[in-house]
């Protein structure tokens, strides 16, 4: 856990609601500033910076991070009609949260390409 990560407190329970999901390895809720009529945020519980940040290590707790955001997407009734997955990774990707995280995002046609 990381002290200053707004992610990590939402892991830990000590900020927001109860999260949409949650085991041992990931959790999800939903963001704060939705982009969609679904728009949850999946993490991983460890703190990784970014993408840049994760190694070897970590491919399987990344594999997990997919499944779960497609499970999700199941239980949420988005997987027929269809969903993002996003990772903002640093300065020009705008990240704006330096816990990765992936961006759940479904309800409506999203556009291409991304602004
Ligand atoms: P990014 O810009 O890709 O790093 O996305 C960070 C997202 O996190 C952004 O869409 C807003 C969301 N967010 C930031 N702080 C909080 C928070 O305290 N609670 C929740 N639920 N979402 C947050």
């Amino acid at each position: 856990m990381s002290q200053n990560c707004i992610f990590c407190k939402i892991v830990a329970g000590k900020s927001g609601g109860p999260p949409l999901y949650q085991d041992e390895h990931v959790t999800a809720f939903k963001d704060i500033n939705p982009q969609a009529p679904l728009h949850v945020l999946v993490i991983p519980n460890k703190h990784i910076v970014s993408l840049n940040e994760a190694e070897a290590e970590d491919r399987v707790l990344l594999g997990h991070l997919f499944l779960t955001a497609a499970k999700l997407a199941q239980q949420e009734g988005v997987a027929a009609s269809g969903y993002r997955l996003v990772t903002n990774t640093g300065p020009n990707g705008g990240q704006s949260v330096f816990h990765l995280h992936l961006h759940l995002l479904g309800g409506r046609r999203l556009t291409w390409p991304p602004g």
